[in-house]
């Protein structure tokens, strides 16, 4: 377990390195994920860009939030990617001629004047708006930062709360896999299963000119959430009646982290925050008492329209660990359950995987079904931190920092050897990477 420290000179290499990423990825208003694959703004991407930018530049990670939040619809939905006028059309699928948010996403409050999608990404938005104040809050005072995004965040989580409480015992429902941000998990398996998928034919994968077919979801997959978001556009992006509902432990382990940092952020405009504090413990006494199970030691997705439970290992269910309010027994099995052998850290693995090691899907290159990715290594780093594991935390640490510099900052990588899969300088890797190295 012992981690030595980067040597300054080779911290240094490293966070120049990461910055010169997030400089090429940067448009002048917001961070594309990758130049190549993913060339919009994505919401989720942009928190944890903003997390890693405010160490670089804070006002650039400001106006990345700002960027999003103005994209925001008028139901409070933060839609999960913000399209890029111009670039062309079938640069990425789906584009805004499928999405149509102007027109289909007019009864919810889509604006007009910019094409987004009409799904969301998990609400890391206002823990990353905290931290990014906290980095210069002086700059932050002076541009009215807080002020001008918190009813924001705030329209944001209620639509969350009140939209998408689809199982009804107080936790938000995700409807399609792509707005969890795992896309094809094998946790989505079944309740996937359920949807007809659209013909291969009625739609062009752009993402195999960019990456290669065995890292990347099927056809089959894909076929799903096509059809999964037509329907949900045909309906005018109304919520509530979708064939896919499924409560994820780590969507909205984030909504609680959120809860917290808004919190914090109404306690410093004058507010108490008193209120929101009691909501995020109430949020997460939700998550124990609907998503743990303690006979495996870890959270699962809660299928709302079908079985309960979905038994799939993801490492979606030992994000909560990044929780203040978890039971000491639950911190306890979380940590056993990151370190035993569905994980490997510490022992066969280089960072955990996004999948159980020993599950039937288990693939080490494809995907959210096995590969390490550095956002959710982030995200266990500082839940480890947070609940006093400083050797387990400053082993992850590290070794995201090497893993990264090793992998040109990877999109995704074996998670038993650190290779690179997918995209290379990759936004979120090189933010991340930053925001460890300091
Ligand atoms: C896609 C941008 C996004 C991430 C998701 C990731 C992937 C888009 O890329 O989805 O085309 O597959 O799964 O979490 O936000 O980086």
């Amino acid at each position: 377990l012992r981690a030595p420290r980067l040597r300054a000179a080779a911290a240094e290499a490293l966070r120049r390195r990461a910055a010169a990423v997030l400089e090429s990825n940067w448009t002048g208003t917001s961070t594309v994920p990758s130049r190549g694959l993913y060339p919009h703004q994505w919401s989720w991407d942009s928190a944890f860009v903003a997390i890693g930018l405010r160490h670089v530049s804070p006002h650039r990670a400001q106006t990345e939030l700002e960027t999003l939040l103005d994209a925001q619809w008028g139901d409070g939905r933060v839609p999960h990617i913000v399209f890029n006028p111009s670039v062309p059309l079938d640069a990425y699928f789906p584009s805004p001629d499928f999405w149509r948010s102007s027109t289909a996403g007019r009864a919810a409050g889509a604006p007009r004047t910019v094409q987004t999608s009409g799904i969301v990404q998990p609400p890391v938005h206002a823990l990353a708006v905290w931290l990014v104040h906290r980095a210069d809050p002086g700059l932050s005072h002076a541009r009215g930062f807080l002020a001008r995004v918190y009813p924001r965040l705030a329209a944001w989580h209620r639509y969350l709360l009140h939209r998408r409480d689809l199982g009804g015992g107080g936790l938000v429902s995700v409807v399609h896999p792509w707005e969890q941000g795992m896309d094809n998990a094998p946790s989505w398996d079944a309740p996937l299963a359920r949807v007809v998928p659209a013909p291969a034919r009625s739609f062009r994968r752009a993402d195999l000119d960019h990456g290669s077919a065995e890292d990347r979801p099927t056809d089959l997959d894909y076929g799903r959430y096509v059809r999964l978001a037509t329907h949900y556009r045909d309906g005018g992006y109304a919520d509530g009646g979708g064939e896919f509902a499924v409560e994820d432990p780590s969507f909205n382990a984030l909504l609680v982290a959120s809860e917290h940092a808004l919190a914090h952020i109404a306690h410093e405009l004058g507010a108490t925050g008193t209120a929101r504090h009691a909501r995020a413990e109430r949020l997460t006494a939700a998550l124990v008492e609907r998503l743990w199970d303690p006979a495996e030691g870890m959270f699962f997705c809660r299928d709302v329209r079908g079985e309960g439970l979905v038994p799939e290992r993801g490492v979606s269910g030992l994000v909560p660990l990044l929780l203040p309010g978890l039971p000491g027994e639950v911190v306890d099995a979380l940590v056993g359950t990151l370190r035993g052998p569905h994980f490997g850290l510490g022992g066969v693995t280089r960072l955990a995987p996004s999948y159980d090691l020993l599950g039937e899907a288990f693939d080490p290159h494809r995907y959210w079904r096995g590969p390490a990715w550095f956002n959710t290594s982030w995200l266990l780093e500082r839940g480890l931190r947070l609940h006093g594991r400083r050797a387990e935390a400053a082993a992850l640490r590290r070794a995201v920092l090497d893993v990264a510099g090793g992998s040109d900052f990877a999109e995704y990588v074996d998670p038993y050897t650190g290779e690179a899969c997918g995209a290379t300088g990759f936004s979120w890797t090189a933010a991340l990477t930053l925001d460890l190295i300091h």
